[in-house]
């Protein structure tokens, strides 16, 4: 498949491409929860709903493999350093009780994926202790074992999760297309700059395109 893309037209082929979706936690994503909490404006995060969930409709359509992550932690907070826990001063920090439960912990309401996009049966969730989804998880043996080495990537935040996440991918030989309305950041400037980061020099670490051109392709 070919899609049209910044820099370039990005080549993919179904049998050795995988779908990711970042961090689409009702954490970060609903009205009142943690990511509210630290003054960040949601709506900016929820205009990726529509579209991904599009999208992953049409790649379950056609039988291809989606990995979805979550960013968060144990009960005991062992898998969170404290560099991460003590950062900024937000009102409320990782593991305190939010509107959705202990915030950002692993079993918690607030800590699983939005219902318009949560997982089926067969499809992999891997879960992250920090940005990137590779460091301290089963991501590329994960990959291996599917044979895949091209990503289609999409979720929350694009110069945060997303960005880290694509950066080791791409050190580690994957080719990466970040998808623009199917990733979100809270500040409009970072959506744009973030973006243009990847496509820059040549696409220095990935290739940027539109949800609708890739599902269309599956579609052919
Ligand atoms: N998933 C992800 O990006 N985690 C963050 O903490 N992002 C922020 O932008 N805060």
């Amino acid at each position: 498949m070919i899609i049209d893309a910044a820099p370039g037209p990005f080549t993919f082929d179904r049998d050795s491409t995988a779908l990711v979706v970042i961090d689409m936690q009702r954490d970060f994503l609903l009205p009142g929860g943690f990511g509210e909490s630290l003054g960040n404006d949601v709506s900016q995060l929820r205009r990726t709903i529509e579209p991904l969930a599009a999208l992953i409709a049409a790649w379950r359509a056609a039988g291809l493999p989606i990995i979805h992550t979550r960013e968060g932690h144990k009960s005991d907070l062992s898998d969170c350093p404290p560099a991460k826990l003590n950062r900024g001063k937000p009102s409320m920090r990782i593991g305190d009780p939010g509107a959705f439960g202990r915030i950002l912990i692993r079993g918690e309401y607030g800590h699983d994926i939005v219902d318009e996009l949560q997982p089926i049966d067969g499809e992999i969730v891997v879960d992250k202790p920090g940005k990137g989804a590779f460091y301290a998880t089963d991501m590329q043996e994960v990959l291996e074992k599917l044979g895949i080495t091209s990503l289609v990537v999409t979720g929350v935040t694009t110069e945060v999760c997303v960005h880290t996440t694509v950066r080791e991918a791409n050190d580690r030989g994957y080719e990466c297309l970040v998808l623009a309305d199917c990733v979100g950041s809270y500040f409009p400037e970072f959506q744009r700059v973030g973006l243009a980061m990847i496509a820059a020099q040549g696409g220095i670490f990935g290739w940027v395109a539109d949800s609708p051109s890739v599902i269309a392709a599956l579609q052919e």
